[in-house]
Order: structure tokens, then sequence, then C-alpha cells
């Protein structure tokens, strides 16, 4: 064929491609591993959105840029965002950069395939299959069924949706003309994702019904109970009670046994979010927070939370393993699924899924696993663990500084008390004060860039501080440090 200049297309330049390539990922490794994750440097470098709009140059024009003003782009980007990676950053319930994980990440974006069908994704479908087993195999489960899916909150939806399938299988074709009044069941301490999943699927955020909890966040069995029969007064059908391993802010981990105990008396589907927590299985010490999860008809577990593998990873599980995920979510396009193709189609699974394209989010952690063993993992929450009570003791031992509660997973909450509003608990002023100390905290570690820690009011109590160590390049130091920087940035509050 003769080469027509339509077709030529300076972006695709092959030999020029490459040395982009290596030329960008040089800057990846000093500016965003190196950099991102030393103690020395920056978590973050605050710009004002205006600021840094104009900085970044946002705007998509007409003609393309030279190498070295993309490259530079590159810089700015990896500049001016937030470095997930570095010791002192406690802000979410995933941080850390792990590089095994890192290469799976970046294997899997180089290859750039969607896991829906063997044909093109043969080596990650059968990744996922024995990736899903062995998270089922520390649930206690020898068999079932699961899939990847694009974080908890969509884990929690599939639980959800498969749960009313399998109670109402004409819900697939009929809908909601299919279905009595739905109830669902969770704790007052549960992930926002319930009353989203609710909403997303036609049953109703007024019809889940929030359970109550112990002063530790845990959810009361006996309230379980109470609210599944007045929702049943009140001409609803029960059919889902979610229980949380891992709350987001206080880390609570709800009854499981007695949970499933009241499940199983009405008949119920009993959804573990176990979002958070669930790593902690992983652990021969403290798999124990967990116990009765085996019970579990469903549940969510995020690696890319606890274990450092990276954004995203979530795993969706099911006890089952008739084919319910399939049936409840398969629409069979003749474009994708044939059924006459030259292989074993059960190995085409992406119709278990609500998405057409999915990300492939089993390499990263099939070859962190590969690198660090069940063992190497167990450490690496074993130690969440143990920075965690450190930090505890370190924070009772200083002047000023006050549990919310006994850490009994990693989520540390505490106040930290200015020296002015110390010994003023009685004044009536007292909570509004110290409800504005961990944002002007925040703020001024933000703006200087030394560190990043979360706050949030929480029932009746104000702001307090809710620090996560989940990054396993966190040292001793960065400890210390952390407490040393709230008391500096603090002490003239
Ligand atoms: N899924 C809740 C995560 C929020 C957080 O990182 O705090």
């Amino acid at each position: 064929m003769a080469e027509s200049s339509s077709l030529e297309h300076p972006g695709l330049d092959r030999a020029a491609g490459e040395e982009f390539l290596q030329e960008a990922f040089r800057i990846l490794l000093e500016e965003g591993v190196r950099k991102g994750t030393d103690a020395a440097e920056k978590v973050c470098e605050w710009k004002e959105p205006r600021e840094l709009r104009e900085l970044l140059d946002l705007e998509l024009r007409r003609r393309g840029e030279p190498r070295q003003r993309l490259l530079q782009r590159c810089r700015d980007v990896l500049r001016y965002s937030v470095k997930t990676g570095h010791p002192r950053f406690f802000n979410q319930l995933f941080s850390g950069l792990d590089h095994h994980a890192l290469v799976g990440r970046l294997i899997t974006e180089t290859l750039n395939t969607s896991q829906y069908t063997y044909e093109i994704a043969p080596v990650f479908v059968l990744m996922e299959e024995a990736v899903l087993a062995k998270l089922r195999e520390l649930l206690g489960w020898s068999a079932g069924d699961g899939i990847f899916a694009p974080g908890g909150s969509v884990s929690n939806m599939y639980a959800m949706n498969v749960a009313r399938f399998h109670r109402f299988p004409r819900s697939k074709r009929e809908g909601s003309w299919a279905l009595p009044r739905l109830a669902l069941f969770t704790s007052r301490e549960s992930h926002y994702s319930i009353q989203k999943g609710a909403a997303f699927l036609g049953i109703g955020t007024d019809n889940v019904y929030l359970v109550g909890t112990d002063e530790r966040g845990k959810m009361l069995p006996e309230q379980l109970e109470k609210e599944i029969e007045r929702a049943r007064a009140e001409g609803s059908e029960p059919f889902f009670v979610n229980a949380t391993c891992g709350t987001t802010v206080l880390g609570a981990f709800d009854p499981l046994r007695r949970v499933a105990d009241v499940c199983q008396r009405h008949g119920l589907w009993l959804h573990v979010d176990a979002a958070w927590g669930g790593s902690a299985l992983l652990s021969r010490e403290h798999r124990h927070l967990l116990d009765g999860i085996e019970r579990a008809d469903s549940v969510a577990w995020n690696p890319h939370k606890m274990l450092s593998v990276g954004l995203q990873c979530s795993a969706f599980l099911l006890r089952d393993s008739s084919g319910l995920l399939q049936r409840c979510h398969g629409a069979g396009a003749t474009y994708l699924f044939q059924p006459d193709k030259f292989y074993d189609v059960s190995y085409d699974t992406g119709d278990k899924s609500v998405q057409c394209g999915r990300r492939v989010d089993c390499l990263k952690l099939w070859l962190l696993w590969k690198a660090l063993g069940t063992e190497g993992l167990e450490r690496r929450v074993d130690r969440a663990f143990a920075c965690t009570q450190y930090l505890a003791e370190e924070l009772k031992r200083r002047e000023g500084f006050q549990l919310v509660l006994e850490p009994e997973f990693v989520n540390l909450c505490f106040w930290f008390v200015p020296p002015s509003l110390r010994g003023q608990e009685g004044s009536a002023d007292y909570c509004s004060r110290l409800g504005k100390v961990a944002p002007a905290i925040k703020e001024r570690m933000m703006r200087s860039g030394s560190m990043m820690v979360g706050y949030q009011p929480h029932g009746a109590r104000v702001n307090f501080f809710r620090q996560v160590v989940t990054n396993p390049a966190v040292t001793r130091a960065d400890l210390d440090f952390f407490l040393d920087e709230i008391e500096r940035l603090g002490r003239d509050l």
C-alpha cells in the first residue's frame, strides 16, 4: 500500500516513542518513586486551585508540544501531586509504594487489556481465578466465586444486587415490579456505600435500617433483630444484612458470629464489608477480629488498602459456587461471549461483571504475593498493628494528647488539646474550641507539606484526628515525627 500522508502520525514514531518512555521513566523513578518516598522531601506542595491551574497550563490546544515540554509537564504532575507513598502520609486507608506491586501496575498498563475474555486476557483470567481462590481460602471457603470490582463501594453494591437476585430471581427481568418493599440492615458506623448502593439499585435509602452500635462502634446484634422485626411490622421484606469488619473512622469489627446467627434465624443474606479489615485475616495474631467470617454469603475485601497493592484492588467474594454471579449479571453480548469459540468458554468470565471493559486488578497483588509470600504479607499486617500500638502508648505519655478510644485495629483516633485549652474541660465553649484545633493543624501541615493526616467529627464527638499507618516503609522516627509535628503545629492554638 502506498504511503499516504493521512496515514503518517508523528505521535506513533517508534524510536521517538521509546526515547520518550526512557526519559519519562527516569523522571518517574527520580521524582515519583525516589523523592515521593523520601522522608526528607515534602508530602505535598500545596497550591490554591487558581494558582495550580495556571501553573499546570491545563488547556488542550490544536497543536502538539515538543518532547522536552511534555517531560516538564510530567515533572509538574509529579511535583504538585500528593505523595501517597511518602512515609509521612497518614491521611487515608491506603498508603505506601510497593515496588513489586508497582511493576505489576506498570505491566498492566503496558498490556492495556480488558479482563472480560480468555482470548484477550488469557494470563489474567487464570490469575484472577487463582488470586480470588486464595482470598476465599483465607475466609475459610474451599469453593466459591468472585470478581475484582472498581473499589469497595462497588463490591458492596454487587453484594446487594446478588442477594436480591438470589431471593427474587425474577427481579433481573421484571425489575421493581417483581419485588415487595425491600429492607436491608447495616450499622450506623458502616460505610456510606451501603446508602449509595440502596439508592443506585432502586431499593431506596429510606429502606436502609441503621442498627445501633456499642461504644466501640460495633453493631449490636439484639438491635439488629429488633430492626428486622420492625421492618416486617412496617410491611417490608428484609433480605440483606451488611456487617462491617473495620469501620472507616473507628476501625470497629462487628461481632460476626452473633450477626450470622440473627441472619440464619431470619433467612437473610449476610454480606461482610471487610474492605478495610479483611487483610487482618493474613495475621495469625489478629485474624480473630473476623471470627465467623466463613459464615458470610459474600465479602468485600480491598487489598489496595492495608497491603499497599496500589489503587485499585477490591475483591468481591461469594460463597456460592453454582454460578449465581453469572446468572445475576450475565447479558451474553454476542460480540464478546460467543458460545461457539474454539476454546472452553467457561474461561470468558467477564459476563459476571456489571461492567463491560474491566481493568486488570489481579496482577499487582499476585506479583506482590509471589515476592513476599503469605508470611511477608502477614508481617506487613502485624507491623501496621505494632505501629499503631507504639503510637497509642507514646501518645498516652505525652501531655495534650487524648485517645478517643483504645485502638483495636490500626485506626488511631485522638484529640490534640493545645496548652491554652488544657484544664478547661468544664468550660462552656470547650468542645467548640477543641473542634477547631484539628482543622487548624491540618491546614498548617498541608501548607508546610510536612505530613498529612485526616480528621473528622463523629457523632457527638468534635473533630479529632484519625491516623492510619499502612505504609510498610514507615519507621519509628516517622511515628515520633508525627507526634512531634502535631505538638509543634498546635502548641500556640
Ligand atoms: N473507603 C473509605 C476510604 C476512605 C479513607 O481513606 O479514609
